[in-house]
């Protein structure tokens, strides 16, 4: 059996760093791509590096030959000018999806952010939390962006009959670093339970999945997350001794906290 071969976009970013070592197996390839050189292989690493824009469609193509799925985290990680928002992410995704279906690729998964719904209300969550595909309420053209990740996803699926799953990820760290992240937090290793997950569920067809860990100040539903087998294990409450009070000033009624208040389109 040939191994089965992942790329990953922004692998060179923070949580592509964290999945470079969990996601690794004997009988996979990862194929890495950013825009900055991946680091080198290490011995018996079984890694593919790539280095390339995704918004260079071209190179994109090429990345998605021979695919078995995606991990698509290249982007804007935060609030940027609209039009840096929509070539790099929006149109950059739109590159991404539209090679994975030229290729053949059955299943991509989109890393979307809690700020597409930064503006709902933190006090409607309940005892179930919010529900995984609460309607969007962006918080800033960066949650916009993930809005429209999640739209493109669909109409693949739709259109396309692709797997499609959009990671709405927390705050993806290694340790928790302020009052908020006490509920939203998504520990290195929960990143890896949760995207070996949605590498190996069967037929997910489309779906918007919160990314966070078990943590105790659960603000955001687990229901999502049990549907495609992942099974958190870590609780931010672990460190809270360790983080910092909420910045004075910083809105915190809503999920997205202090991007609600950033000014829109000015890079962060
Ligand atoms: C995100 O989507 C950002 O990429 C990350 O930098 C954090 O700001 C995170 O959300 C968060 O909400 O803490």
């Amino acid at each position: 059996m040939p191994p089965q071969r992942i790329l990953v976009t922004g692998a060179a970013g923070l949580v592509g760093a964290m999945l470079r070592t969990r996601l690794a197996r004997p009988d996979r390839v990862l194929r890495l791509l950013d825009i900055q050189p991946p680091p080198a292989a290490e011995p018996g690493e079984r890694v593919e590096l790539r280095t390339a824009a995704i918004t260079d469609p071209e190179a994109v193509q090429q990345a998605c030959a021979g695919v078995d799925a995606v991990i698509h985290l290249a982007g804007r990680s935060r609030e940027h000018t609209w039009e840096e928002i929509l070539s790099t992410n929006v149109d950059g995704t739109r590159n991404v999806l539209e090679a994975a279906r030229r290729a053949g690729v059955p299943r991509v998964i989109l890393a979307s952010s809690n700020h597409a719904v930064g503006f709902l209300p933190v006090a409607g969550a309940g005892d179930e939390g919010i529900p995984d595909e609460a309607p969007p309420r962006p918080d800033t053209y960066y949650g916009f962006s993930k809005a429209a990740m999640e739209a493109l996803g669909s109409l693949y699926h739709s259109r396309f009959g692709m797997d499609v799953i959009c990671l709405r990820i927390g705050a993806c760290t290694p340790r928790p670093n302020d009052e908020r992240d006490l509920s939203i937090w998504l520990s290195p290793d929960d990143a890896g339970r949760l995207f070996e997950a949605c590498l190996t569920t069967p037929s997910p067809g489309f779906r918007v999945v919160w990314g966070v860990s078990r943590n105790t100040r659960r603000l955001l539903s687990p229901t999502g997350g049990e549907q495609i087998g992942y099974h958190p294990r870590d609780d931010a409450e672990d460190h809270a001794a360790e983080v910092v009070p909420n910045r004075p000033g910083t809105e915190q009624d809503y999920l997205g906290a202090s991007f609600t208040t950033l000014p829109l389109g000015e890079p962060d």
